[in-house]
């Protein structure tokens, strides 16, 4: 049986039918473990209640007709639902048994030892490697204490009861075991380092056999030599006389401990004590009547307590192999093919040393070169640095740049290891299989030690925002010390993308050209491929295309195609709900886990594919965005947005993954998806959507959140409504135009994953049935939209257009809007500096201008023009000059500013020609406002000029008239006029008068009126003129005021009343 078969979508995958006859029970059963589901071992057929099979025998045989991978899988998840595993495999066929190391290989398990509780640190080990002690349990003859029950509640505690091992008080417990007699199942005990709550404070594995030992020798010697303690469970004296031999066997390293139950009647405590001394053996454990199973259990523990301290009797797994060889057991491991796999992986990973080095040096291609690339790729699209240069050049240029990067990668030699690799997958199917688990399992081994240190510092920190630049290198470290077996085929991608810049006839090219089906071949495996370079953020479109034509080649006509993604923030379980969902397994762990995007193939059974109109449903597991605060670390927002419109674009279904805590996170990153959707609308697709809600375990949680869905549904419309007027397509109002999705059905509420509290907690029953509830709705929603669905060309062409128009796409309008705000406010106060700088300039300027303009004509001023009007055009030209100079300079400003690697600066790219439009129009507009300024101080100047022609000719009026005055006096001799106790001339007195003062402007508006006593009543009127004319009036008159005052009639033919434009003009 291949993991092929037993993960295929068939008719029962969703129906939920009980078993109608044996044949259909290892189904069910396989159907519930693989969704971890704990009720799995429940193997009672509806309609018949005598026709029941054991679970073991089911267990059994289900593991002697899988093959490896089967088996480890199926260890895996009983593992998770903490169910006991094989150690021991019996074949009733052959007589003989098989040890399952291969099997159990692939357990991790995470613990707490007392010396860490403190430091909340744990302990992460692949548990067949890890050195434990080993108590096994064994029954001699019949008994009437179950074993099993008797272990269950040992590795209980008080307030959780689980049953680890099958016993005869379950269902189906008691029906006779056919094929499972000398099965012998092991678990472990592992701590979580709270004294209250440990039952052992250190690790033990517990092994329990089934059937009497008197029969299965093999099986028990194998325990005695790899044991610490050994309980063998009795109820007849005269069993353990008959079996003195092999009690008493010198070779046991274990300690033997008989465990008999009094409420036998025919057990002589005497006697039993006497058998025991003969024996050798001291150790005695006695049920005895009166004491119940509680004090029993406790009795036991402090014995088992006792014996699994002593460091000498710890034992891995690994190392029971040789053990069991000596006894003749077979390992599962010793298959050629899983040892040839073991020698080719072990040849690739025992060079490393230095993680970081050994990828510099191995995977040349991937690593700068590959992210230049990238860049250069999406710059084409772009065009975000093209500044002034001509499009055209600009963009051959990137290209020509490109073309030297293939040439680059090219002069690299296929690395040592990378031939290694591609010759290890080019073997038969089942080795490479062993050989890709193998170096999987290797290099998982190799990073767990400085990855899970690193994950947990990253989960302490990532709570906390305040250790942002922390997380950011923490975040590097895990991205430098990670290495799987992806980091390979994306190598092997870029060496075949690079091969492809070779002539046809090269035979290096020529040599790479198998690659793409030998990747294609694998997915058909059910191996997931990498789609999206998480590190670099690329898909290798050529080499992704080439694999997917492949496979199209080989399951052409069948090739129909479902996808099916996940989408949701980092770390809140997409993986563990995919892998629970399908069965799976994609890469779950504690920290940034997921890179990028992997996609996946399931096989659909020939009677489902009508139903489900497919051939394959594709899943995609995706890198978990980031929270946008974490986002604006390290700018992987473009990287996010980039990933989640690929993915919405790609898939038929997208669920997204919304832990409760973590559910204000989601909306932003729901504002990308909206963007996604509604451009998906424009290509004709409209995707469906599913909500998953995760650690919701309320019952009443679908009524509750009532109110929640809606308000989502409302926020959704809003996005939509926001997004929909961004990208101008506002006829879209509502999420509904956009994507199919039904508040009611569309809403999927997931309880906590473990039922009680780790290490020890097996998955919870309802999560596994929440997660089954999904996929039935998810399989239901496939079923019901016709013949949409794609083959797999035309998947390839979706990526190849979407991969380009999301490299097109400037991301404007589809970040985060917290962050373009952000963003935005930062470029807005930058400016308001630029802003503010450049009319300071100015403003001095115009002041230096306007004091050249009023000094124009004066000796002191040197200027080559006479005339007013060219001496202003020439300060134009220098005002536009100066403007022009301050514009680039701002100018400058602003493209500096965006070329920083900080502020995000690309997220307000969008508003960059905004801001130049708002620079060219604050220079034509300041070019406006100092031209204004200019005509008005030439104006005043020119009036000023005016003026003095007035003052000159007025001045020579009054002088003719003073004379006149002066002479008509004289002629009637009367006395001169007295100024300043002189007497002067009609001439020197007119002059005194008219002296400019020498007074500020300011003050000579406070001065005191001119003195008239001395001046005739018939010019007293006349005063004002001379003062506004001497002082050099600052307002410029009009054209008939200066008219009026010219007018104003000498004293010969004046008349007496007084003229009222005057008064108004010396106001
Ligand atoms: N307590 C609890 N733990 C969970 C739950 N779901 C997943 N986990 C654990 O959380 C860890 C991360 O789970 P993953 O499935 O790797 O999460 P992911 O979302 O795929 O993570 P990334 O791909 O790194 O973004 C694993 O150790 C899971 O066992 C849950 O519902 N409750
Ligand atoms: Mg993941």
């Amino acid at each position: 049986m291949s993991l092929n078969k037993i993960l295929e979508l068939d008719n029962k995958t969703i129906t939920d039918e009980p078993a109608k006859d044996k044949s259909d029970l290892p189904w069910y059963f396989l159907k519930k473990l693989m969704m971890n589901n704990v009720t799995a071992r429940n193997t009672c057929i509806s309609e018949s209640q005598n026709d029941t099979l054991n679970p073991l025998d089911l267990i059994t045989a289900l593991f002697l007709c899988s093959d490896g991978f089967v088996q480890q899988d199926l260890v895996l998840k009983m593992s998770m639902c903490q169910f006991s595993v094989p150690l021991l495999l019996p074949n009733c066929d052959t007589k003989q048994c098989t040890l399952m190391l291969w099997a159990m290989r692939d357990i991790v398990k995470k613990y707490r030892p007392p010396d860490l509780s403190e430091s909340k640190g744990f302990i992460e080990e692949r548990i067949v490697t890890s050195e434990l002690p080993m108590v096994s349990f064994v029954r001699l003859g019949e008994c009437s204490m179950s074993k099993s029950e008797i272990l269950n509640k040992l590795l209980s505690n008080s307030q959780q009861n689980h049953d680890t091992f099958v016993h005869r008080n379950m269902e189906c417990g008691d029906s006779p075991r056919v094929i499972s007699n000398g099965l012998t199942e092991m678990t472990w005990y592992l701590p979580c380092g709270n004294k209250n709550m440990d039952i052992f404070s250190e690790p033990v594995a517990i092994a329990n056999l089934r059937g009497d030992i008197a029969s299965f020798e093999t099986q028990f010697s194998f325990l005695c030599q790899t044991s610490a303690a050994v309980f063998v469970f009795f109820d007849e004296l005269e069993q353990l006389e008959s079996q003195l031999e092999l009690l008493a066997n010198k070779n046991h390293k274990a300690k033997i401990f008989l465990v008999g139950n009094q409420q036998n009647k025919n057990l002589s405590i005497d006697a039993f004590k006497r058998l025991a001394n003969n024996l050798g053996k001291t150790n005695i454990l006695i049920k005895q009547k009166q004491t119940n199973d509680a004090t029993f259990i406790k009795g036991l523990r402090k014995a088992i307590g006792d014996v699994v301290y002593d460091p000498q009797m710890k034992i891995s797994v690994e190392k029971m192999a040789d053990i069991a060889h000596e006894l003749g057991i077979e390992v599962d491991e010793d298959s050629k093919e899983c040892q040839e796999g073991k020698k080719n992986a072990d040849a690739i990973t025992a060079e490393i040393k230095d993680i970081f080095e050994y990828k510099e040096e191995q995977f040349p291609l991937q690593g700068q070169i590959w992210k230049e690339l990238t860049f250069l790729e999406k710059e084409e699209f772009r065009l975000r640095n093209v500044g002034s240069e001509n499009i055209e050049n600009y963009k051959s240029n990137l290209r020509m740049k490109k073309e030297e990067q293939r040439q680059k990668q090219n002069t690299y030699a296929v690395s040592d290891v990378m031939a290694r690799f591609i010759k290890a997958i080019s073997s038969p199917e089942r080795e490479r299989g062993y050989f890709l688990k193998w170096v999987r399992m290797n290099l998982d081994d190799l990073s767990q030690e400085k990855l899970s240190g690193l994950r947990v510092k990253y989960k302490e920190k990532y709570s906390d925002s305040e250790h942002k630049q922390e997380i950011k290198e923490i975040d590097q470290q895990l991205s430098n010390s990670s290495l799987g077996v992806e980091h390979f085929f994306r190598e092997m991608g870029q060496i075949y993308e690079a091969s492809l810049s070779l002539p046809e006839t090269d035979p290096s090219r020529q040599q790479l050209q198998h690659l793409p089906k030998l990747c294609a071949q694998l997915l058909l495996d059910g191996f997931p491929l990498e789609l999206v370079d998480g590190d670099a953020s690329n898909i290798p479109l050529r080499w992704v295309s080439d694999v997917l034509y492949q496979l199209n080649d080989l399951v052409s006509p069948k090739n129909k195609i479902v996808v099916v993604t996940v989408l949701g923030v980092q770390s809140t379980g997409k993986s563990t709900l995919l892998n629970t969902m399908f069965g799976v397994q994609f890469a779950v762990s504690s920290g940034r886990c997921t890179r990028g995007a992997f996609m996946l193939l399931i096989k659909v059974n020939e009677d489902y594919r009508n139903i489900l109109n497919c051939d394959f449903m594709m899943i995609i597991d995706t890198e978990g965005l980031k929270s946008p605060e974490l986002a604006q670390l390290d700018n992987s927002h473009e990287h996010d947005n980039e990933l989640a419109t690929l993915v919405v674009g790609l898939s038929d279904v997208t669920i997204i993954n919304i832990a409760m805590e973590n559910s204000t996170e989601m909306k932003d990153i729901l504002q990308i998806v909206v963007h996604a959707f509604l451009r998906m609308k424009e290509v004709g697709k409209k995707p469906r959507c599913q909500f998953v809600h995760q650690n919701v375990s309320d019952v009443s949680a679908h009524e509750k959140n009532l109110r929640d869905r809606k308000l989502l549904l409302e926020q959704l419309n809003e996005m939509t409504q926001a997004a929909a007027k961004m990208e101008k397509r506002e006829k879209n109002k509502k999420f509904t135009d956009v994507m199919e999705y039904n508040p009611d059905t569309g809403n999927c509420y997931i309880p906590g994953l473990w039922n009680g509290n780790p290490p020890m907690a097996p998955v919870n029953a309802g999560y596994s049935e929440a997660v089954y509830e999904l996929k039935k709705n998810i399989i239901q929603l496939l079923g019901k939209c016709g013949s949409t669905s794609n083959n797999i060309l035309e998947f390839i062409e979706w990526i190849t257009s979407l991969w380009k128009a999301v490299k097109h796409e400037n991301f404007i309008f589809s970040f985060r809007n917290s962050l373009v705000a952000d963003a935005y406010m930062r470029l807005s106060t930058e400016y308001n500096k630029w802003e503010w700088e450049f009319k300071k300039e100015m403003y001095t300027w115009v002041t230096n201008a306007e004091t050249r303009i009023s000094n124009f004509g004066t000796v002191a001023a040197t200027s080559d023009t006479s005339d007013m009007e060219g001496f202003i055009s020439e300060l134009k030209s220098e005002a536009l000059k100066e403007l022009m100079k301050l514009e680039s300079i701002i100018l400058e400003k602003l493209k500096k500013y965006f070329e920083q690697p900080e502020g995000h600066v690309y997220l307000v790219e969008g508003y960059r020609e905004d801001f130049s439009n708002s620079i060219k129009s604050l220079r034509g507009q300041t070019e406006r406002s100092v031209f204004n300024q200019l005509r008005e101080a030439a104006d005043i100047k020119q009036g000023k000029q005016e003026l003095d022609k007035i003052k000159t000719s007025y001045t020579e009026k009054i002088e003719k008239a003073v004379c006149a005055l002066i002479d008509e006096c004289q002629s009637s001799e009367v006395e001169p006029m007295q100024i300043g106790h002189t007497r002067l001339t009609s001439e020197e007195r007119l002059r005194s008068s008219a002296a400019p003062s020498t007074q500020s402007p300011a003050s000579r508006q406070e001065a005191d009126p001119p003195d008239l006593s001395s001046v005739p009543p018939d010019y007293h009127d006349l005063a004002p003129v001379f003062s506004f004319v001497l002082e050099g009036g600052q307002v410029k008159p009009s054209e008939d005021k200066i008219k009026a005052v010219l007018d104003w009639p000498t004293p010969e033919n004046r008349n007496p009343s007084k003229p009222e434009a005057l008064e108004e003009l010396c106001l």
